[in-house]
């Protein structure tokens, strides 16, 4: 394999406490940024980091993302701190600054950095391997909903303005369409049809919002089984990673993100779709999980739109990879051709199987306590 270039190893020396850098090696973590894990010597002895470059091309304002990072770790650090929760150190990132004091780095080039503690014995899941990791995981993001709700003004910035506008995400799917620039339109016809024909989600969440249903709140807006980091010897969730997209959202595109990703044992780029199998015990312990930490957070309108969320979801994620695959795979990272396509089967036969069984899901969520 080849090595990788110094530069990580030159720009961990930016951050504060950074004495020599030990080891830099490539760390897998998401289809955005690029990560590493870095082990450096600082005046307390040798430390691991998470050190990333900032996709600035995706993350346009990495100032004001990092602002919003740096006041959310910092408000539930206070508030693990004020609860005495055990092991509060690896149960929230934590920035470490640059030398000049921001949380993130500007090198020469242009390019951002910014370093976590690296949270030490933990492992990430790709996809949902048993009821009691999904029950884990949607305690911890309702868990970490909850810390987040009571976070002072102001406002967190709108780190990407219409994130989850589902509308906005098929206009530019119908764009992907007509442009067609990779030349792969003809070869998803059936992709395209299916989408078209499920257009009324596109709205669905929109229009509870401008009903007022449903109110913005502090949201993840990326609540994936990955985004857990659990315990490497228990196997019991400890931090919700991944903040980039912390910003005002709705509590329905989280559950909906968590439904997405944890409710079949498939992975999201699974080859073979007819493996992507709904698993109700799988929703089962997932709502027990998050309505256990989100009992004092969600209004009645919420809850009964939980189900809603994950259709949702789930559809625009469909929408996005099939967008990017017209596209010529240019947003997502790949690793092999056809993945976009894979990840967009997978997402629309989960949707079948969400829309297939809704009423079973809906009185799950009824009974849940
Ligand atoms: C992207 O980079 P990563 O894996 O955290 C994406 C999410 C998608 C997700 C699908 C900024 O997240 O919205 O849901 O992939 N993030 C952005 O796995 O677009
Ligand atoms: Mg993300």
């Amino acid at each position: 394999m080849q090595s990788e270039p110094p530069v990580p190893a030159l720009m961990a020396r930016r951050f504060q406490n950074v004495d020599d850098v030990v080891l830099v090696e490539p760390f897998r973590a998401g289809h955005i940024n690029d990560s590493y894990r870095v082990e450096a010597g600082t005046p307390a002895g040798t430390r691991v980091f998470l050190l990333q470059r900032i996709n600035t091309a995706i993350f346009t304002r990495p100032v004001e993302l990092m602002e919003n990072i740096q006041r959310s770790t910092a408000h539930i650090a206070a508030r693990l701190r004020a609860a005495r929760a055990p092991d509060a150190d690896r149960k929230c990132l934590r920035v470490i600054p640059a030398r000049t004091g921001d949380p993130a780095y500007r090198a020469p080039n242009g390019s951002w950095w910014r370093m976590y503690a690296f949270i030490e014995n933990s492992r990430c899941r790709l996809a949902a391997d048993s009821a009691a990791l999904v029950e884990f995981a949607g305690a911890a993001f309702g868990e970490f909903l909850s810390l987040l709700s009571d976070l002072p003004p102001p406002r967190l910035h709108e780190v990407i303005p219409g994130f989850h506008d589902t509308r906005q995400r098929l206009a530019a799917l119908e764009t992907a369409v007509s442009r067609n620039v990779a030349g792969r339109a003809g070869a998803v016809a059936d992709e395209i049809r299916f989408l078209r024909s499920r257009s009324r989600l596109a709205g669905a969440l929109a229009d509870l919002r401008q009903r007022g249903a449903v109110s913005e709140r502090v949201a993840h807006n990326d609540a994936k089984i990955s985004n857990v980091l659990v315990d490497a010897q228990t196997g019991e969730a400890l931090c919700v990673v991944d903040l980039d997209t912390l910003m005002p959202g709705l509590v329905l595109s989280d559950f909906g993100d968590m439904v997405r990703s944890m409710t079949c044992m498939a992975a999201e780029d699974e080859p073979d779709a007819s493996r992507v199998k709904l698993r109700l015990d799988f929703f089962e312990s997932l709502a027990r999980g998050f309505l256990r930490t989100t009992r004092d957070l969600l209004s009645p309108a919420e809850r009964v739109h939980l189900v809603d969320g994950g259709q949702v979801i789930t559809y625009e994620q469909a929408v996005r990879f099939l967008t990017d695959y017209l596209n010529g795979d240019t947003y997502y990272r790949t690793t092999r051709p056809d993945q976009n396509l894979d990840r967009t089967r997978t997402q629309i036969r989960l949707l079948e199987e969400l829309l297939s069984h809704e009423q079973e899901l809906r009185r799950i969520v009824e009974c849940a306590h």
